[in-house]
Order: C-alpha cells, then structure tokens, then sequence
C-alpha cells in the first residue's frame, strides 16, 4: 500500500514527509526517481511505500524557483524598513518573479519600530496588500496577517536579517533560531539555512534562508505583464504589446507623469526592462 505525504524538509539526501494523519516519515529517494533526475523540493506531495522509499512525485500545481518549493499558493515577501535598509528596488525585483508566476502575494514591512513607514503606504497606495509589523512586541496583534496567511501554503521570501524567523515564531508561537544581524555590514547572518514547513491550525508557512542579489531572468514583455498594479492602465495604451517606455500614447507613462502612478516603482520597472533580455 502506498501512503501520501507532503515533503516539510530536505537534509542531505533525506526527505521529511508529513502525512494527513500528522505522523513524519524520514525518507530516502528510490533509484529510478535519482536516474530520472527528479529531485523532491519541500511542498511536493509524494508516495512513498513502508519500506521508507519515496517512490513517486505528484504533479506540481506551482513551482517557485528562488526559494525552490512547489505547490505554495501564496508568497509574504518580508521587508524590514531598516537594519537591513528599505530597497525599493529589490522590492520591485521580488514583486515582479512573484507576479510572473501568477501567485498571490503579500508584503510584510518589519522594524516599523526602527524604520520610516512610507513604504508600507506607498505600497498600500498601488494596491497592494501590505502589514506593519513590529516583532519584537510579542503581544502585538497580527490577527489582520493571520487570517490573509489561512487555508493557505505560505512562504517568507526576503533578504537575510529582515525578520522572516522572528515573524513565523511570532505567528505560530515557535522558537527557531534567530540572530541579530551585523551592524558593520548592515545585513544578517544567514541564520536560517534549510527550508522547511511549519504549522498551527490551519496556517502553513515555509521559512526560508534569506538571500539578497539575484538576476532576474524575464524577458522585456514577460516583465512587462509582471506588473500587475499596471494593468489597469496599460488597457487604455494604444498599442496591445506597449512596453510602456517609448511608446507613443501609453497610458501607464502619462499616470507616471501626472503623479498616480508610485514615482519609484515605473522607475525601477523602467530599470529592469533595460537589463531585461530581448
Ligand atoms: N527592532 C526590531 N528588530 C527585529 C524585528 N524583527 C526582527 N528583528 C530582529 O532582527 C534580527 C534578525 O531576525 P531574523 O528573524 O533572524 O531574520 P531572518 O529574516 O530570519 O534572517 P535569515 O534567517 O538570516 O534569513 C533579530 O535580531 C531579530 O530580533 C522588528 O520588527 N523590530
Ligand atoms: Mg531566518
Ligand atoms: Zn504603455
């Protein structure tokens, strides 16, 4: 009889899978899975036999490349707004993979304690979901985070030292290793080194190593669908395809222009489409 779980860890060559009955099983991947190069990430959902081999893998309903998970519906990109410092830009970058890959996505802004809040309301401003946090009040109310992050897989994305750990111990009352960062360097330490799946009732969410420059490998017309609070405008552009750069008659460039449209987030998408592939 085989028996169906979801893979919560990986660690050197084991696989940790939960079935519906709450039970973990330690497994090792079958030779004909390694011959056919198919490698189990944390979220897929696998059969495995009582021998503890992890025999098969199901079909992936989404797959996230940077942090590699698969099946994951919703994306809490953590932001602190100091210590590390704001970027409006790594912000942009992450919203735009997120986005290309159609998943949902919510905006954690941490360190509201430490840091200017206008991100949070720039961010509120084009649409997005957003939450300030301050994570060091334990009794702080994250009811509102709670109740976007059920029924749901979740993962925390970010860079290092931003508070991804500190926000998951907070949400589902869990101790896991967190460090303060370097001040000299102004960024964390790579606390967390391994992605694994965490839950409480009906919360599930992945905590991930936080890693910080990444290429963004999209096209200039993939990016330019990967801006989701973009559309709304760009229906009115004159032409289907508009890159919304030299375009004459671009409705997305004249909401830039008359204020609407957050000054940083076309600059940065104008950024982007420069480094962009063809
Ligand atoms: N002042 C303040 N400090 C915070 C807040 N959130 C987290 N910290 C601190 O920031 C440091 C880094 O937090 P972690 O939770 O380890 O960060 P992380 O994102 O998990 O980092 P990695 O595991 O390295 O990716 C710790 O010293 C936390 O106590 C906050 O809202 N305010
Ligand atoms: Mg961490
Ligand atoms: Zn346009």
């Amino acid at each position: 009889m085989l028996k169906k779980g979801q893979v919560i860890k990986v660690i050197s060559g084991f696989f940790d899978v939960k079935t519906k009955d709450n039970l973990v099983y330690r497994l090792r991947g079958s030779g004909s899975l390694r011959t056919k190069k198919l490698l189990p990430i944390v979220g897929d959902y696998v059969l495995f036999k009582e021998d503890l081999i992890l025999c098969e893998i199901e079909k992936r309903n989404s797959y996230l490349i940077r942090p590699k998970v698969a099946n994951v519906d919703q994306v809490v990109i953590v932001m602190s707004l100091s210590q590390p410092s704001f970027s409006y830009i790594l912000l942009d970058k992450f919203l735009a993979i997120i986005q290309y890959q159609e998943l949902d996505v919510i905006i954690v802004f941490t360190k509201m304690d430490l840091g200017d809040n206008k991100p949070y309301f720039d961010y509120l401003s084009q649409g997005f979901k957003c939450f300030l946090i301050n994570n060091l009040l334990k009794n702080e109310n994250f009811i509102d985070l709670k109740n976007e992050l059920k029924n749901k897989l979740n993962v925390f994305t970010g860079q290092s030292g931003v508070g991804k750990t500190s926000l998951l111990n907070n949400l589902l009352n869990l101790n896991e290793k967190t460090n303060d960062i370097s001040l000299a360097l102004g960024r964390g330490k790579h606390t967390t080194r391994v992605v694994e799946i965490f839950e409480l009732d009906d919360i599930k969410i992945i905590d991930t190593p936080g890693f910080g420059k990444f290429d963004l490998e999209l096209t200039k017309s993939q990016l330019s669908t990967s801006f989701f609070d973009f559309k709304i405008w760009s229906k009115k552009c004159k032409f289907i395809s508009c890159l919304h750069f030299k375009e004459e008659d671009c409705e997305v460039k004249r909401q830039y222009q008359n204020g609407s449209l957050l000054k940083t987030r076309y600059e940065n998408y104008i950024k982007m489409l420069m480094e962009a592939k063809k």
